[in-house]
């Protein structure tokens, strides 16, 4: 990290011809539990992982906001004063939209845009794009908690997560809940969030996994996801057509008990859903008490039913997920489930350390033999939320 810091501090230099008056950086997130529940406003259990977005910020006197990039050749540069107005006319495009959107956003929570100072941004992640780790949510958390700062606007971490959560969802066009902004403005190092997405409210909860043995293995399966097109839009009006058959607000308010008449009233497909969402809201609730009494060694069961009922009622993993939680699960690991949204992007496992090697050469292997393009595999680390580097 302090490689990246040094070498962002003089590409800054390089391109703006002064110091960086800061840096700031936000993590990635996998989450542990809790899937396809925050935009039904139910539980989730993600925690930050030890891959960042880092970004240098300079201010300027002349109003102008300016955003570069080490991964792109692309450099986008417009008034502060006009971001309604392009974003109104849609001139917010490309991957400027997660940047611009955030400062855009701000202003829907309140920063008076005619007025904050005009900056200079240069980002740079590690995040991998597309492996369902949140790299979109690690770069808007990070523009927000340095334009909050700069722009003195003294919002809290939560409703940091909203903005990004509107630039997501009105700028880029995906329609995402609250967790993975969440999480990566809220973790703290060796925990994870457990977020409640219907009133905000969070709680930190220690993990353990060093002390246990164990470690969280990401298999990235390479197979390359978006959320602001098909399945994922589909499924989150599949759960809003429940809530309403159903007469609730959000599925939130439906308990397990419930899935008889559940089922009676609504089609079989609704139903799945339904019964993921549900079931999947009592799972983070029994993982944290789990958590608690046990500790981590105790959820794999947890894992496994989750992958399950996504797999199987929610219907959003892919063959190479599957294989990479079968194989996970037939090597060792004593849990596995896909993370994110999913029709692609990244499993998890929960493996004994010394079975970690084990579990990758078995997961190559299985790729190799069912043809899948080789995946990407790495231990991550629960790691803290957004800050400003030192
Ligand atoms: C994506 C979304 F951005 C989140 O809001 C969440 O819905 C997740 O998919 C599924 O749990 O990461």
């Amino acid at each position: 990290m302090s490689d990246m810091r040094d070498e962002l501090r003089t590409m800054f230099a390089g391109l703006t011809g002064h110091d960086a008056d800061g840096i700031w950086s936000a993590p990635g997130r996998v989450n542990l539990i809790g899937e396809h529940t925050d935009y039904s406003g139910g539980f989730v259990l993600p925690f930050a992982i030890d891959r960042r977005a880092l970004l240098a910020l300079g201010l300027r006197d002349d109003g102008v906001l300016r955003v570069a990039s080490t991964f792109s050749d692309e450099v986008f540069e417009l008034p502060v004063a006009e971001l309604c107005a392009a974003q109104a006319d849609g001139r917010l495009g490309g991957w400027s939209a997660y940047p611009l959107g955030v400062a855009w956003a701000l202003g829907e929570f309140g920063a008076d845009l005619d007025a904050v100072p005009g900056v200079d941004l240069l980002i740079d992640s590690n995040v991998p794009v597309g492996a369902g780790l949140s790299s979109s949510a690690a770069i808007e958390s990070a523009v927000a908690i340095a334009l909050d700062e700069v722009w003195r606007l003294g919002l809290s971490r939560q409703t940091l997560a909203l903005v990004g959560q509107r630039a997501e969802n009105d700028v880029v066009g995906a329609p995402t809940g609250i967790m993975d902004q969440s999480a990566s403005l809220l973790s703290r190092p060796d925990a994870a969030v457990f977020l409640d997405c219907l009133s905000l409210e969070s709680e930190i909860v220690p993990l353990g996994f060093a002390d246990a043995g164990l470690a969280v293995l990401v298999i990235d399966t390479g197979v390359m996801h978006a959320h602001s097109t098909g399945g994922y839009r589909e499924r989150r009006e599949s759960c809003e057509a429940g809530a309403a058959a159903l007469g609730v607000a959000m599925l939130r308010e439906v308990g397990v008990d419930e899935l008889d008449r559940a089922r009676r009233i609504l089609d079989d497909v609704t139903f799945r859903r339904v019964r993921h969402v549900v079931t999947e809201n009592q799972r983070v609730l029994d993982t944290v008490k789990l958590l608690r009494s046990e500790g981590p060694a105790a959820i794999g069961e947890l894992l496994d039913a989750s992958h399950r009922s996504l797999r199987d009622d929610f219907e959003v993993s892919v063959p190479e997920l599957d294989l990479a939680v079968d194989t996970a699960i037939g090597n060792g690991a004593i849990g596995a489930r896909m993370t994110g949204g999913g029709f692609g992007g990244s499993a998890i496992a929960l493996v004994p350390v010394d079975t970690v090697s084990r579990v990758q050469v078995a997961v190559d292997g299985a790729f190799a033999e069912h043809g899948f393009g080789a995946p990407e595999t790495f231990v991550v680390r629960p790691s803290d939320g957004a800050h400003r580097e030192p």
